[in-house]
């Protein structure tokens, strides 16, 4: 606890310290911005990122394996025509990094661990804001990074706690860390995870900046009998995100905050007018005439994507974020928040075309803001080779069914409200959870096992991608607040669901969740003026045994908002576990 005051009191004064010149320089610099629309589309071919196996095979006998793998600052080429760009990038040595990182392939039941290496020189390349709660104090001291495997079951010392940060060389440590290498036991369910950063009150900009990539859990017994399209060529990670460029190739994020004179540099929401699919903007692949599987995460850090494509082919959805769905389902749109992660099944030979583009529809920010255009309305191009191939894989009727909650063994239930602050100017300041900033003490106590039910209310404007560490989630209903005005006035005031009459503003129109999205999530998009339902569980989803691992440790998790530019400040909350 001491160490987070003196934290903050470092905080406080490096405000002091770093705004005059960084305001100054914000306020100087006249940027010249590439309008996306004039790139040309679909010239740049889909990158499939370097492999990394997270397990040895001796003697046909899979086995653990310890890796180091680290940070670096590059340049990356975003499209043919646009100046190499400056990203940081994770990777085995620099020359092999890449933008996501490298895929880590892991299999269920064998465990891997990673040593994260922060090689990063001492200045950001992107403007942060020393009056968030952050770990960057000073731009000479080096940057704070650590590394959250999104969707992992692990335990609290390997979760990236964002105060468990540290810079180069392991110079500066933040007041949780406790250890170098990450433990992670891939004990659970298979399925589709991703690693990115999170330290305090820089996931915004350290993501922006290109540290993101994704991890695989496998788990051949389970996923042999499915058939489902396998192999480098036929199952890809898709990650989606969105960026703008200056004319030198540098990322263009604003430096000057909606509300300057309070937060000089912070923004409530990131959009980039370029769309990148694994590190090229509007790429296109060459795909063959049968079935492929496309493991889609939005790693935006604001931009939602609701993909469709020109042509008609559908979506067969089989799993959503990290678990499988008991059954495929079918559509011709899915919307993806951010870090959502979508994995469907596209076969191309029912295709009329010889050409399919991706496209998204979403209005930014979701759901009220401004539609697409032409340029953000496109993802990438699908070019289908015109013979029809012999095609061994299969869409099953039935994948991966998990135990189902006994919702009479809830033992705890929980108001979760999201409140937006804003200033004179009717700008957005910052947002919390329950009307408490992440450095309160901690609220959130679950039992190792238990399941909870979780109501979050949403009370502000925005869509909030909420995610949870650790647990995982099932949807069970969304219901819209009646008499909202009222209802968001008392809670204004009282801070207090059960006071204020939850139960009976609860009663207008129910929204569907979609029939992809009932399985289990780890986010889900929170609608505005919405009490969204959700039963947590501690446990592990396909054995229902606790964790092999001890979960009560500090640092404890977090749940946040999964918009990242809301997470740093400070749409997050600790989440401890108790025995
Ligand atoms: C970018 O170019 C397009 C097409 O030429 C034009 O319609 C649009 O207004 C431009 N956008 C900006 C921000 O200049
Ligand atoms: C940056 O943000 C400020 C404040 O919101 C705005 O006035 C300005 O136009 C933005 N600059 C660019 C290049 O988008
Ligand atoms: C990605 O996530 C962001 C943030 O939640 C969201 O705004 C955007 O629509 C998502 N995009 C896709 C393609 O899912
Ligand atoms: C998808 O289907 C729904 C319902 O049939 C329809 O309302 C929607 O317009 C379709 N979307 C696209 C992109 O075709
Ligand atoms: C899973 O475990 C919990 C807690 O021990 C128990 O209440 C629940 O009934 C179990 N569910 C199944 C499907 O076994
Ligand atoms: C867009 C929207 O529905 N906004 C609502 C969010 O919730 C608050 C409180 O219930 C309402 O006041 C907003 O109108
Ligand atoms: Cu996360």
């Amino acid at each position: 606890m001491e160490k987070t005051v003196l934290l903050k009191l470092l905080t406080i004064l490096a405000h002091l310290l770093c705004f005059v010149s960084l305001s100054s320089s914000s306020a100087a610099a006249t940027v010249k911005l590439i309008n996306a629309s004039k790139l040309k589309m679909f010239v740049d071919d889909l990158p499939n990122m370097p492999k990394v196996y997270g397990y040895k095979v001796v003697d046909g006998v899979p086995k653990s394996k310890s890796l180091k793998i680290g940070m670096f600052k590059k340049k990356w080429k975003f499209h043919r025509d646009l100046p190499p760009t400056t990203v940081y990038a994770y990777g085995l040595n620099k020359h092999k990094a890449t933008i996501p990182g490298p895929t880590i392939e892991a299999l269920n039941g064998i465990s891997t661990d990673v040593t994260w290496q922060n090689h990063l020189p001492p200045n950001h390349i992107l403007p942060w804001d020393p009056t968030i709660p952050t770990s960057l104090t000073k731009t000479t001291n080096g940057i704070p990074t650590v590394v959250h495997l999104h969707g992992g079951i692990h335990e609290p010392e390997s979760d990236g706690n964002p105060n468990s940060f540290f810079t180069a060389g392991f110079k500066i440590k933040g007041p949780t860390w406790t250890k170098k290498s990450y433990h992670y036991p891939n004990n659970q369910h298979p399925g589709n995870l991703w690693y990115h950063d999170h330290a305090m009150g820089l996931t915004r900009v350290n993501l922006l900046a290109g540290l993101i990539g994704t991890y695989i859990i496998r788990d051949p017994s389970i996923e042999s009998t499915l058939k489902l399209p396998h192999g480098n060529e036929f199952d890809l990670p898709l990650m989606l995100f969105d960026r703008s460029f200056k004319t030198d190739g540098s990322i263009f994020m604003n430096s000057t905050g909606n509300n300057p004179t309070i937060h000089p540099q912070w923004q409530p929401e990131y959009f980039g007018d370029a769309i990148i699919v694994n590190g090229k903007a509007w790429p296109r692949l060459t795909v063959r005439r049968r079935k492929y599987r496309f493991r889609i995460i939005n790693a935006s850090n604001a931009r939602f994507f609701r993909l469709f494509f020109s042509n008609g082919l559908r979506f067969v959805h089989v799993a959503s974020d990290s678990a499988y769905i008991g059954k495929p389902v079918t559509s011709n749109e899915t919307l993806v928040g951010p870090s959502e992660i979508t994995d469907v099944i596209v076969d191309f030979s029912e295709s009329k075309s010889n050409v399919a583009i991706l496209r998204n529809d979403a209005a930014y920010p979701y759901p009220t803001g401004d539609p697409v255009d032409e340029t953000s309305g496109k993802v990438m191009k699908f070019v289908i080779l015109p013979d029809k191939e012999v095609d061994t894989s299969r869409i099953p009727e039935k994948l991966v069914e998990y135990p189902v909650v006994d919702l009479s063994s809830v033992t705890e239930t929980r108001y979760i409200a999201m409140y937006e602050y804003t200033s004179d100017i009717d700008e957005p300041i910052h947002l919390y959870f329950n009307a408490k900033p992440y450095e309160a003490q901690v609220t959130e106590i679950a039992k190792v096992g238990s399941s909870e039910v979780w109501y979050v209310i949403n009370l502000t404007d925005d869509n909030h991608p909420l995610h949870i560490h650790l647990g995982l989630f099932k949807v069970l209903d969304q219901t819209e607040l009646v008499k909202s005005d009222e209802f968001k006035d008392c809670m204004t005031k009282n801070n207090d669901a059960v006071k204020c009459h939850v139960d009976e503003h609860a009663r207008g129109k129910k929204v569907k969740v979609p029939d992809y999205e009932k399985g289990w999530k780890n986010v889900f998009k929170m609608r505005p003026g919405f009490v969204t339902k959700i039963v947590v569980r501690f446990a592990y989803i396909h054995t229902n045994a606790t964790y092999g691992f001890d979960a009560t440790k500090e640092s404890g998790y977090v749940y946040h908002c999964h918009i990242l530019d809301h997470e740093d400040n400070a749409m997050m909350r600790p989440l401890k576990m108790i025995k």
